[in-house]
């Protein structure tokens, strides 16, 4: 343990429970911190993993609104699907609790409380958008309009999504109310502000300078933040989804979301432990928040302030915050379903959940923003965890059977490979130890996995399978090590691979061993007996792969059509402009496909006056033979072209999907071909 701390209090940010877990989520905070809290549990320390649902905030209420339920239908379900797959993934919380919990309406409440009663909290009245026709104040996400900086017209109230600006609410050009589609108004309404301003001198000194060993993009985050100027910010809402603001007389008015929120993990330890106190107040506890790099302001800022405010609480001693992960080069999105969700892969991939753990941590946007692929995910399983862990192990077993009938055999004389070898494994460990202790936990996983490659190397140098032949003795001491280093594995491994840990620890019938054992060299005496063993990991097919990619094509094509924009109408004619098109119901006499085109037929068309060939560009959607005795829509006095060779005497008028595809204009009901169209 660093410093003099006795114990470390992990906190991990706490999701939405407006939408399930996605493989952002999890690259970037559960698995990183799941790590680092086995990992100090095997060492025997003092941990606890803190989780649970942040269920209030606007966005919640918006769903259950869309969706005509009440916000508590939307968090129970979220909630649900959240911690069930948490649980399955193995994140290994000690406790998962929810902020719409009564203990966690009591913290908050009481925290609050203790600011107003202090005197730390400023009030004041400002004009805000009112929805005169719903009788409510809108909170910024409650209003749309017209981003003064871009143009873009569906900016919200405190953002624009499109250039990224952040706004308020009065900035907006034409700003209307989510709920009713009205023009709100402006009107008083009175809130309670942490007067940040007041925070920066010692923001500056605790970070600044008290913090330099964060990590740069955290650091970076927080000193450009304090640099431009901290304002006060308003710690309460008009809205009646949260905790409700604990002032007498006060109504309709709960906690801002992010004043509750970082105050769930002090109400979740409070729900795990009534020895909570000793956590979030004894200074020899070392607390971590792990989040992603959207929150830092929130717990490197707000969060701390508030707790100094309050006076008796430890502050946070490091914030390891991640980038983003993108999923095949697109930002992952929630609200258009372009993300891996948790819970549909560990239907889809049962038993391998330690495979997702592994690729996200090998490819966790730890120093800048990464990409998850389904081909790297195959890769890294096959290239990675089969033919080099799980290799080594299963070789290793496997001649163990062959040759001693699973009892690990005595170690004879050591050769200079030897020594070099079983030396190698602490020097690996110390590198473990040293990224892990850095949190650079993507590299601690390089490290571990170095192994994995040691025994696959050793292995394959010895060639125990050849040696067996001629020096039964010397073959004794090839797998005594190989076993020891199996051994090892399974303590270094431990903590990014618990699930197959587990079962190598059953092929070895050995138990779990603490971190302090990784490096001993005598782990499997002599004469143990390990079981027949099974394949640790398995190759992944193409065609599992090409499964997920297909299912992202579909989101992909369902999202196209959804954002396909209507044509805007075109500018105004006068009525004779219209007079000249002559358009006339046609019957379809004949039809066949232009040869050596994929989109043309060639029609034969009774215009009631003459029998004319025109050429239509449909072929994609229809059969000549579907098009055949159709009346459609003729423009007839469209001068002659000709397509191919054949010359196109008017064109048939189609309606165009979204997706491009076209759909006759037909009379509803039969008329005499000639009729006009007006
Ligand atoms: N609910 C925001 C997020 O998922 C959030 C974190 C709260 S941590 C106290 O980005
Ligand atoms: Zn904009």
């Amino acid at each position: 343990m660093m410093n003099n701390f006795k114990r470390t209090l992990i906190t991990t940010a706490l999701p939405y429970a407006n939408g399930p877990i996605h493989i952002g989520h999890l690259a970037g905070v559960y698995v990183p911190a799941d790590i680092y809290a086995r990992y100090l549990r095997l060492k025997n320390e003092e941990v606890l993993l803190i989780g649970g649902s942040d269920e209030h905030g606007v966005p919640i209420t918006l769903k259950a609104k869309n969706e005509g339920i009440t916000p508590q239908d939307v968090v129970d379900k979220f909630h649900g699907i959240i911690k069930k797959s948490f649980q399955e993934f193995g994140i290994s919380f000690d406790v998962y609790s929810r902020t719409s919990a009564k203990i966690h309406h009591d913290t908050a409440s009481e925290i609050f409380k203790k600011l107003y009663d202090d005197g730390k909290l400023l009030e004041k009245t400002s004009a805000q958008y009112y929805d005169e026709e719903n009788k409510q104040f809108l909170a910024d996400r409650y209003i749309t309009g017209t981003c003064p900086k871009c143009g873009f017209e569906k900016a919200y109230g405190d953002q624009c999504e499109s250039c990224g600006t952040s706004l308020s609410p009065t900035e907006l050009i034409n700003p209307t109310s989510m709920i009713s589609g009205n023009q709100p108004v402006l009107k008083e309404t009175k809130h309670w502000y942490l007067p940040l301003d007041q925070y920066e001198p010692w923001l500056k000194e605790w970070i600044l300078e008290g913090h330099k060993e964060w990590k740069p993009n955290v650091y970076g985050q927080c000193k450009s933040w304090i640099d431009s100027g901290l304002q006060p910010r308003a710690v309460t809402r008009d809205l009646n989804w949260g905790v409700p603001v604990p002032i007498e007389g006060v109504e309709g008015k709960v906690l801002y979301v992010w004043f509750d929120a970082p105050i769930g993990y002090i109400s979740a330890t409070k729900e795990l432990t009534a020895d909570w106190e000793k956590y979030w107040k004894d200074p020899e506890t070392r607390m971590l928040h792990f989040i992603g790099k959207d929150n830092i302001v929130f717990h490197c800022i707000i969060f701390p302030s508030v707790l100094k405010a309050e006076g008796s609480y430890n502050l946070p001693e490091n914030v390891p915050a991640n980038e983003f992960l993108n999923l095949e080069n697109d930002k992952i999105s929630t609200s258009r379903n372009w993300a891996v969700w948790l819970h549909e892969y560990l239907e889809d991939f049962p038993g391998k959940e330690d495979v997702l753990k592994y690729v996200l941590t090998a490819n966790a946007p730890e120093t800048k923003d990464n990409d998850f692929t389904w081909k790297d995910f195959q890769t890294r399983n096959n290239n990675e965890l089969v033919a080099v862990l799980g290799n080594f192990v299963n070789r290793t077993l496997v001649l163990t059977q062959k040759y001693y009938d699973g009892v690990v055999p005595e170690c004879g004389e050591l050769t200079e490979t030897d020594k070099r070898t079983l030396t190698e494994i602490s020097n690996i460990k110390a590198d473990v130890e040293k990224s892990l202790d850095s949190f650079r936990i993507r590299e601690s996983l390089k490290n571990a996995m170095d192994l994995a490659r040691l025994g696959n190397k050793y292995l394959a140098d010895e060639e125990p399978w050849k040696v067996v032949k001629t020096d039964t003795e010397r073959v004794k001491t090839i797998m005594n090590i190989s076993l020891q280093i199996t051994a090892n594995l399974t303590i270094c491994l431990e903590p990014f691979l618990p699930f197959s840990m587990n079962k190598l620890r059953d092929f070895l019938d050995l138990g779990k061993l603490d971190w302090d054992k990784f490096g001993e060299t005598e782990l499997l005496k002599a004469g143990h007996k390990t079981n027949k063993p099974e394949l640790l990991f398995e190759k992944i097919e193409d065609k599992v792969i090409e499964a997920q990619l297909q299912k992202l094509l579909d989101t992909k094509k369902a999202n196209e059509l959804s954002d396909a924009v209507v044509t805007p109408v075109k500018e105004n004619i006068e009525f004779d402009d219209f007079g000249k098109m002559d358009i006339r119901v046609g019957t379809v006499l004949e039809a066949e496909k232009v040869a050596k085109t994929k989109k043309l037929l060639k029609l034969l068309v009774d215009t009631g006056t003459d029998k004319r060939t025109i050429v239509s560009g449909v072929a994609e959607y229809y059969k000549p033979e579907d098009l055949i005795g159709k009346q459609v829509s003729v423009l007839v006095n469209l001068a002659p072209k000709k397509l191919r060779g054949i010359v196109s005497q008017g064109m048939i008028l189609f309606a165009e999907n979204a997706d491009g595809s076209l759909v006759a204009v037909s009379p509803e009901a039969e008329v005499k071909p000639g009729s006009e169209i007006k």
